[in-house]
């Protein structure tokens, strides 16, 4: 390479040198399979008629605990919730293994997981609050948007079932045990998530576990900054571009060869992102 040093002088080289990496903010996965002493701080809880119990010990999914959400009868409404509020808007998927303790039950308490946006519904999987057999209503668990809602082809069980909702920029989705039950257009974030418990206060008591809780959210949009050389040297002209991360190396790196097929022609180096600083030669070969 050193033998073309004087060719240097045919090249207008340089270029680009300023680049730089942004990726978008983005929340952080969280999974709680309920296996600690306390409830993770994460939760904040809600109890109307009812109380939310931890370590809930009457059946885990993961391990030996879950979370237990318990009504009891009064005057009021049952209402149990735990939730939690993201400090921004957020797409991700947010899943949870719930035990359906109202299945094959004429008369329970509604559950619900559910992703709301300023208090306003985006997404829920529900079981009613009662589960008369098949045609006779709440044998089949049911979804709901802030646009529609309907029954899922879903069979209830007294089982663990996995309730699942992704709510991405270009898609909304639902799914129970893995089966999509709703889809639809995107673009809806959340800021609250829900585990829920209810019912008007006329129907029985309940309890209902949750566990194996996962939030992931969307990765978002990756933008990357290239750097990008103008070469101007003779037409049909072969050249190696050289690169070098620290300007009191000299310690040349080589990048591409490139023939030139127009003047000036444009080049990409597509490995810039991976350097915080970047500098470039080019010579004839
Ligand atoms: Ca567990």
């Amino acid at each position: 390479m050193k033998s073309h040093k004087t060719s240097i002088k045919t090249l207008t080289n340089v270029v680009a040198i300023c680049f730089g990496l942004i990726i978008s903010a983005a929340h952080a996965d969280f999974v709680d399979n309920f296996e600690g002493t306390t409830l993770n701080p994460f939760w904040s809880k809600s109890e109307q008629s009812g109380s939310v119990v931890f370590p809930g010990t009457t059946r885990a999914h993961s391990g030996s605990q879950s979370v237990e959400l318990v009504t009891t009868n009064s005057a009021l409404d049952k209402s149990v919730s735990l939730s939690h509020a993201f400090n921004a808007p957020t797409y991700g998927t947010i899943s949870v293994w719930v035990f359906d303790t109202g299945a094959d039950v004429s008369s329970g308490n509604y559950i619900y997981l559910y992703a709301t946006y300023t208090n306003n519904m985006v997404a829920r999987l529900i079981t009613y609050d009662y589960d008369l057999g098949p045609g006779q209503g709440g044998s089949f668990y049911y979804y709901e948007t802030g646009q529609q809602a309907g029954a899922t082809a879903i069979d209830r069980t007294q089982a663990w079932h996995l309730f699942s909702i992704s709510a991405l920029p270009g898609s909304l989705s639902m799914s129970i045990d893995g089966v999509v039950v709703y889809s639809g257009p995107g673009g809806q974030p959340f800021d609250t998530i829900s585990m829920s418990l209810s019912g008007p206060y006329w129907r029985p008591a309940w309890k209902v576990q949750f566990d194996d809780l996962k939030f992931v959210p969307d990765p978002g949009l990756d933008v990357k900054m290239y750097a990008g050389l103008n070469l101007s040297g003779s037409i049909g002209t072969a050249y190696e571009i050289q690169y070098l991360n620290n300007i009191r190396s000299n310690n040349w790196q080589h990048l591409a060869d490139i023939t030139l097929t127009n003047s000036p022609y444009f080049y990409l180096d597509t490995n810039s992102t991976s350097a915080s600083m970047r500098f470039y030669r080019a010579m004839v070969k």
